[in-house]
Order: structure tokens, then sequence, then C-alpha cells
């Protein structure tokens, strides 16, 4: 079992109980062939670290997983999607599209986001002030190498504004692409096989230290598999460096649930760990 660290300091390698720091260019470390057995091996610019100092820099300086990859991501791969998708789509009259494309041979694949939107672990994620219905999506989340090999597994939160794709499935690209609505982390999981079915999938939100929500499913729900989802982005479109592929959300509130600024959206799978981000709008002069 190997973790994956980006820090603003480079990257760090967690090998069963042992540190490394990696003083490889982030992007060419993770796009590759075999990434499991090329960390596990005594390769150039692998060092062993004292445990304290990569703690700190764990703690201290995490970025999102990501370089120069776009982000990708699913839709209605979960029968939980299918149904939350038809119910808040009922009176625009587009219940049909979810109902059908969950039983599609082809998957519903969209473009999510660039590098620059992503938050990582611990740092704010937004929601729209003219969507008056917001929600997180938790999600497996692949990274495939240039090649269309699954080669390590992230956190994904894919941020969406259920009232404005709820009110025409046209407005899906704003539902979904926005300053902050993706989160990825806080690590890259690179195991030696897939991982396990069972492996549970878990969202709490908390709002002022109470959970308002909470549930939790396993990832092996999906109607497809990850591989099917990898082939049929990668049937058309070239990635230099890799991409993200979101897999679709398997937990949805209820639908009297809105998302509030302040809100800490917590989002545990097992083996790759939890990504913890706070809820707020994007300032409204540019940073
Ligand atoms: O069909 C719209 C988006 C679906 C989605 O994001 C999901 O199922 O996770
Ligand atoms: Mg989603």
């Amino acid at each position: 079992m190997m973790k994956l660290f980006k820090v603003s300091t480079g990257a760090i390698l967690l090998d069963g109980t042992a540190f490394y720091r990696l003083d490889i260019e982030w992007d060419e470390l993770i796009n590759r062939s075999n990434l499991y057995y090329y960390l596990a091996n005594d390769i150039e610019g692998k060092y062993l670290i004292d445990p304290n100092e990569a703690f700190r820099a764990i703690e201290n300086l995490l970025l999102a997983p990501i370089g120069l990859q776009e982000v990708w991501a699913a839709g209605v791969t979960y029968l939980r999607s299918r149904e939350a998708r038809m119910e808040e789509s009922a009176e625009s009259g587009a219940a049909d599209l979810y109902d059908k494309v969950y039983a599609a041979e082809r998957p519903e694949l969209f473009f999510k986001s660039l590098p620059h939107r992503v938050a990582g672990h611990n740092q704010q994620v937004y929601i729209r002030r003219d969507s008056s219905w917001s929600v997180p999506e938790p999600e497996m989340t692949l990274f495939i190498n240039s090649m269309g090999e699954i080669q390590a597994y992230t956190i994904g939160n894919d941020m969406s504004s259920r009232s404005i794709e709820g009110e025409n499935a046209l407005y899906l690209p704003q539902a979904k692409i926005y300053e902050r609505s993706a989160a990825l982390g806080p690590c890259l999981f690179i195991p030696e096989v897939p991982p396990d079915p069972q492996a549970a999938i878990k969202m709490k939100i908390e709002r002022g230290g109470k959970v308002v929500y909470a549930d939790e499913t396993t990832i092996g729900r999906m109607k497809r598999s990850f591989t099917e989802l990898a082939h049929y982005l990668f049937r058309e479109c070239d990635f230099q460096h890799g991409c993200f592929l979101m897999t679709g959300t398997c937990l949805v509130p209820p639908n009297d649930f809105t998302l509030e600024e302040g809100d800490n959206v917590s989002i545990t799978i097992d083996h790759i760990g939890t990504l913890v981000n706070t809820i707020a709008y994007k300032p409204t002069t540019i940073k």
C-alpha cells in the first residue's frame, strides 16, 4: 500500500510505515505505467526521511494531488444518483434523460475542472450565489495515465448545484463548473491491485459543530466498472499528462438539504483517507 502526497516543496511517499521524499517533478512522477512498482523500487531521487519531517510537511504544506491534468467526471453511475436527479428534474421534464443514461451502454462523461479550480484537503470549496440548492458529491476518483491505464485513486468532491441542473439539464456545465467546484485529496492511493468493491465511502456534513448529514455505502454498488469509464473517456481524447476521472456520486443528502457557508464536508474512502473541505462563497474580488 502506498500513498503519495503532493506538498509545496515536492512529493512525499508513504510506503508501509516508511516516508520518502521524491525529488521528481509531479507530472513526470505520476504519469507512467506500473506506478506502484516504480515507487516500490530504489529509484533515483527517492530519499528516506524522518517521519516527523513528513508529518509536518503533510500537515502544513499539503496541496491537491494534481499537476497539469484535466478533471473529468462520470454521472448517474449509481442508482441513488439516478433517483435524486429524476426527482430534481421532474418539473423540467428531463427526468427521462437520467433514467436512460443510467441504463445506456455509453456512460455520461463530462468535463469538470482545470487544475487551477481544484481545492485540496482542508481548503475551501465554493457554493454559487445563484444556486438555491447546493450539495457535495463524494466520488471515488481515478488517476489515469496518458496511456489510459488506471494507476492511482483519490477522493473527489464534485460540488453541484441541484437547483441549476434541475431547472434545465442543459445548464449542467453551470451547475458543475465554477471556481473551487472540485476538490481532490488528501493523497494518491496506489495499491498493488484494484480497490476492494466492499471499500466503504462515507460522507459527513457538520454545521456549527453538529452533524447535519451522515451516510455511507460501498464503491462496489456502481453500475459500471472503472475501466469501462476510462475506456470511454480515452476513445477520442488524448491526455498528455494523464487525467483525473470522478466516477459518480453514490450518496445524496435528502431533498430538503442545501449546503451553507461554514459547513464542513468530510468524505472518507477506506484505505485512502479523508478529504475535508469548508463551504464558502467565492470572494467578490479577484485574489
Ligand atoms: O447528470 C448529471 C451529473 C451526475 C453526477 O455528477 C453524478 O452522478 O455524480
Ligand atoms: Mg457527480
